[in-house]
């Protein structure tokens, strides 16, 4: 049965898609709600310890893996058993602005005892992932990242699928929760865990066919890490990185990807059974195994001459041409915090800008936006990263394209995150056709939360 609110944000898409062409803009059918019940858990994340106060839905500790296909209807009831307010973003999907997830400005936030009915139809297929975004540190800090997979049926057929969630966890030696940040660390690169999981376990290892085709899904949720990807035992192309097909599938080669971000793998197992496969991360000083994959069986004998691209998604292409370019500056500030306390979870600080205006908190305030788009108008948001450290820059709602960096060549796809590096300036393209307000923000959640965030009013 639909109930009155998603029945109610169904009629409101439908009016204010009219015309756009976005199959995520079309009214939402009465898809079953699927219910997603925020709540704390114990569970042990460590290998050896139970640590309380694992934040999930249902029954976890690992969030479910939900998965739709391509316009499919989606329809998930949050239900909020956590002694805090909550929302659901949905990271990287082009669905309409009011379920978009983010308290004040999309939605209100939702609190312990409330529900809050979620609908849409994901435009595009790839790898994608949904998170709170209210206390955003804590509650995803303690466990509140689940993947979410768009299928598109005209996808390659694969041996095998299979999806990592990365993420770090900050622990003491007991697996007790440490405070989840320092604020000297808030200051620098953000402050990185002390247990590093994939799919919450250290380091698991998982069979797959002997010289079979796998599909590897990889999404970072941590807060905080930068990875650089490196697999050895086997060949690997990447053939989506953000959700989005990469045009020409290129080998894995020392990729490096910041938190929010995906990369979906075509790796082709070894012939000889026993074999393993590891995936490490060399973006540290001690690198380290994040999983391990295990040939079972006998050969498939497949090969990466097997691999063909995946469909491209319906993304609009940017007019350069006729494009008007916004100038935008990431720096670190000085400026006081922002009194009184935020419901959605204020750190304290300030350290961080765009345009050299620190976010002023989530609060029920009117916000002023950086900037205010035209629909269907095309922009270059002309980045320039002022600071020593690198920032995953995230847009909601809308994907965007790199065109040109400072830093060499750029991957000539679409997405939703860009890890800017020290000192480099971008642009970005894209096509401003998603109205509402879209949050642009950093991805380290202690940069967004002290500073580094605003949003976009598309009218
Ligand atoms: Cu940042």
């Amino acid at each position: 049965m639909i109930s009155r609110r998603t029945f109610l944000a169904g009629s409101a898409l439908g009016a204010c898609g009219a015309g756009l062409g976005l199959a995520g803009l079309r009214a939402v059918s009465a898809a079953t709600p699927m219910e997603l019940t925020a709540h704390e858990t114990a569970a042990v994340l460590d290998g050896t310890s139970l640590t309380e106060g694992v934040m999930t839905w249902n029954e976890g500790p690992l969030p479910p893996v939900i998965r739709v296909r391509r316009d499919e209807a989606f329809a998930a009831r949050l239900v909020n058993r956590l002694a805090e307010p909550t929302t659901i973003h949905w990271h990287g999907l082009r669905i309409p602005n009011a379920m978009d997830g983010v308290p004040f400005l999309t939605q209100p936030y939702i609190y312990q005892g409330e529900t809050f009915d979620y609908a849409f139809r994901a435009p595009d297929a790839g790898t994608f992932w949904y998170h709170p975004h209210c206390n955003t540190l804590t509650q995803i800090g303690r466990g509140m990242t689940g993947l979410f997979i768009v299928e598109n049926p005209d996808d390659p057929a694969f041996d095998h699928e299979m999806a990592l969630n990365l993420r770090d966890w900050r622990l003491d030696e007991k697996g007790r929760f440490i405070a989840q940040f320092k604020a000297r660390d808030a200051a620098r690169t953000g402050t990185f865990g002390t247990v590093r999981t994939a799919n919450w376990q250290v380091a698991p290892r998982q069979e797959a066919p002997a010289g079979g085709l796998m599909r590897l899904r990889i999404a970072i949720t941590d807060v905080t890490r930068i990875y650089r990807f490196v697999l050895e035992g086997a060949s690997a192309l990447v053939i989506a990185l953000d959700g989005n097909p990469v045009a020409a599938p290129f080998p894995l080669d020392r990729l490096e990807l910041g938190p929010g971000q995906r990369v979906d793998l075509a790796v082709v197992m070894p012939a000889e059974e026993g074999a393993v496969v590891r995936l490490s991360n060399t973006r540290t000083t001690h690198p380290y195994e994040i999983a391990s994959f295990r040939s079972t069986g006998s050969s498939l004998g497949r090969s990466l001459g097997d691999v063909t691209p995946l469909p491209a998604n319906p993304v609009a292409e940017p007019d350069l041409a006729a494009a008007s370019v916004i100038p935008l500056e990431l720096s670190a500030t000085a400026e006081a915090a922002p009194a009184g306390g935020s419901i959605c979870g204020s750190l304290g600080y300030n350290f961080w800008a765009i345009n050299k205006v620190p976010w002023s908190g989530d609060t029920p305030e009117p916000h002023t936006p950086i900037d205010e788009l035209k629909l269907g108008r095309s922009y270059v948001l002309e980045l320039a990263n002022r600071t020593p450290h690198a920032h995953p820059i995230h847009l909601h709602g809308m994907s965007f394209r790199a065109i040109e960096s400072t830093n060499g060549p750029v991957l000539p796809h679409f997405t939703d995150t860009y890890l800017i590096r020290p000192d480099e300036r971008v642009r970005l393209a894209l096509v401003a056709d998603n109205p509402g307000d879209w949050v642009f923000h950093c991805h380290v959640i202690e940069h967004q939360k002290t500073g580094m965030t605003g949003f976009f009013r598309v009218v």
